[in-house]
């Protein structure tokens, strides 16, 4: 069968909805764009716990560490199943990795903000995990089978993470005077960038026309925005929380929340190495490989040895 019916029959599959399988034929592109998307996804998990993991130690009470260390573990465990999914199309774990140490790797625009209060600890998990599981949820019915799946396992624990996070913006909403206002300056400062987690808007998003014929994405970037914008103002209404836009109004007609202009500039530079703490964030991933090398070394070593001699390993 040529390249161009083998095409054909790939997208007649994925019309007909059914799952593109590792061992399937796919067009270099498809499995191309995959690997660009998980491994920046991957890549996102793993810095991803970084904004949080600088709370650990602070946390105000053990319930609320017992609950940040449990939510932190689950991100780099994210980070593990896309890894594994990635590799089912045949990409190297650590040439993706060591692109991300190199500085050569995307990963979500959100992760290069501080986090300068503990309200911003709520605010993650509310806006970012929310946003996630927003754009995770489309993304678990995707056409290839192995990010379909990690994207379900995902958004059942992201939905832990953003009732986490909103329980926590709620007491704090609910507190004192100064609690509040820590609440409502946390809104303040996540509220655009969170917007932005969505990519650019439809026009400038080069990627999504060929995402989309591929059922890689169901929707566009702006539709998930607007999804998300429509969930969370009610919840921001709900605690009494203003969201940082005077030109955010209702439209009765299409009933969706219209906002004011997002500053696509601030997100080209983020996504560009300018963010307030990119530079932090890449350094602190090569502290940590450079930490674990002994650790996988070790690894290594015992496998090596588990090779040589498996029948006195698997008796130990
Ligand atoms: N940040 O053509 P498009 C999480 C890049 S996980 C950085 O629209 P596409 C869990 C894009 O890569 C959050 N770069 O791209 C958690 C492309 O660059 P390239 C991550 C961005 O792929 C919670 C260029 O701009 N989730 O939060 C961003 O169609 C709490 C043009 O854009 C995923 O990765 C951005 N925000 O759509 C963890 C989900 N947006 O590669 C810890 C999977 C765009 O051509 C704590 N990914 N770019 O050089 C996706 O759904 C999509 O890739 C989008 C972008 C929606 C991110």
């Amino acid at each position: 069968m040529d390249d161009q019916t083998k095409l054909r029959e790939f997208e007649a599959r994925i019309l007909n909805g059914e799952l593109i399988e590792p061992k399937d034929w796919m067009p270099e592109r498809y499995r191309k764009q995959l690997i660009r998307m998980i491994s920046q996804h991957a890549h996102s998990e793993v810095i991803g716990m970084l904004p949080e993991g600088n709370w650990i130690t602070r946390a105000p009470n053990l319930r609320r560490k017992i609950s940040l260390l449990a939510k932190v573990q689950d991100e780099a465990g994210h980070g593990l199943y896309l890894y594994s999914a990635a590799e089912t199309l045949g990409a190297d774990r650590n040439s993706l990795i060591n692109q991300l140490l190199d500085g050569l790797a995307k990963y979500s625009s959100i992760f290069n903000y501080p986090t300068l209060t503990w309200a911003d600890i709520g605010i993650i998990g509310w806006f970012v995990d929310g946003a996630a599981i927003v754009n995770q949820t489309m993304l678990a019915k995707c056409s290839y089978g192995p990010y379909a799946r990690a994207n379900l396992r995902i958004c059942k624990e992201e939905n832990f993470h953003k009732k986490q996070g909103y329980e926590i913006i709620v007491t704090l909403a609910q507190g004192t005077e100064e609690q509040r206002k820590m609440a409502q300056d946390s809104v303040n400062r996540w509220w655009w960038p969170t917007l932005m987690m969505f990519g650019p808007p439809d026009g400038q998003s080069p990627n999504s026309e060929e995402l989309m014929r591929w059922k890689i994405k169901l929707y566009s970037n702006d539709e998930l925005r607007q999804r998300f914008i429509d969930l969370t103002i009610p919840q921001a209404k709900a605690v009494n929380l203003n969201i940082p836009d005077p030109d955010l109004r209702f439209n009765e007609k299409s009933g969706n929340w219209e906002t004011g202009s997002i500053d696509w500039d601030e997100f080209f530079r983020v996504i560009k190495g300018y963010g307030p703490m990119n530079r932090q964030r890449i350094e602190a991933r090569r502290n940590a490989d450079k930490n674990g090398q002994w650790v996988r070394a070790a690894a290594d070593a015992w496998a090596e040895k588990q090779r040589l001699k498996p029948n006195e390993m698997a008796g130990s």
